[in-house]
């Protein structure tokens, strides 16, 4: 049986990333960039500054900016980030991951987040799912970001458990590969076109139960 199950959290606990779209769309409309839903799939995942970079380069304006204002834009989206996360409540949990978190803390198994969100203690905080984690990797303190594997083996150490003997829940595709390349066992939340065909996938977190889990180790 595994023993710890980390979780990524824009995309697999709650939608924060429509809320990062909106704050993104503000600043590149202000410097006249356009960016649209689909440009934004390339982000989810993507720490805050490759997310910038990306955006930049994808209006031709990579070289346009000094590293103090690459800095500044990257704050202001924060800022406008953190004012439309306020609302986030319980009722934000996605379908299935409640029963989840209770039925690993029943079986013993670890609970950590994976997030490469620098404001993910505030939203599990909103949502009040603070308690159930035994760990939260902290984004700022590992070297290199999804799809690397830094942030998945900090969390399975957060938790003492061996990458060997995880399981890791991911939407993004960086963060498959991250999980892949830590290797923890991965589960996908979204579709094969976009995360690959060869891992356990689930279209909607509500069929993230501990049987299904349960399966997809012993197979
Ligand atoms: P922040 P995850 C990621 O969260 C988001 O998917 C990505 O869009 C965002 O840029 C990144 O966190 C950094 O977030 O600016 O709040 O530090 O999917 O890894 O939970
Ligand atoms: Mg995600």
């Amino acid at each position: 049986m595994f023993q710890a199950v980390l979780f990524d959290l824009d995309g697999v606990i709650t939608d924060t990333a429509e809320y990062h779209f909106l704050a993104w769309e503000k600043l590149a409309k202000e410097i006249g960039i356009k960016i649209d839903r689909e440009f934004n799939e390339n982000l989810k995942g993507v720490s805050r500054e490759e997310s910038l970079r990306r955006i930049l380069e994808h209006g031709g304006k990579e070289n346009d900016y000094t590293a103090e204002e690459f800095a500044a834009m990257a704050k202001l989206k924060n800022d406008n980030y953190v004012e439309m996360i306020q609302a986030v409540s319980p009722k934000d949990v996605y379908p299935g991951i409640l029963q989840l978190l209770q039925d690993l803390r029943g079986q013993g198994i670890k609970i950590a987040l994976a997030s490469a969100s620098k404001n993910c203690p505030f939203l599990l905080d909103q949502m009040q799912l603070t308690d159930y984690f035994d760990a939260i990797a902290d984004p700022a303190k590992v070297a290199a970001s999804k799809p690397a594997p830094d942030i998945f083996i900090a969390a399975a150490e957060g938790v003492g458990v061996d990458v060997s003997q995880a399981i890791g829940i991911e939407d993004a595709y960086s963060g498959i590969a991250a999980i892949k390349a830590a290797n923890v066992l991965p589960i996908g939340v979204g579709k094969a076109e976009v995360l690959g065909t060869d891992i356990a996938l689930v279209s909607d977190t509500s069929q993230l139960t501990l049987d299904f889990l349960t399966e997809v180790w012993d197979n």
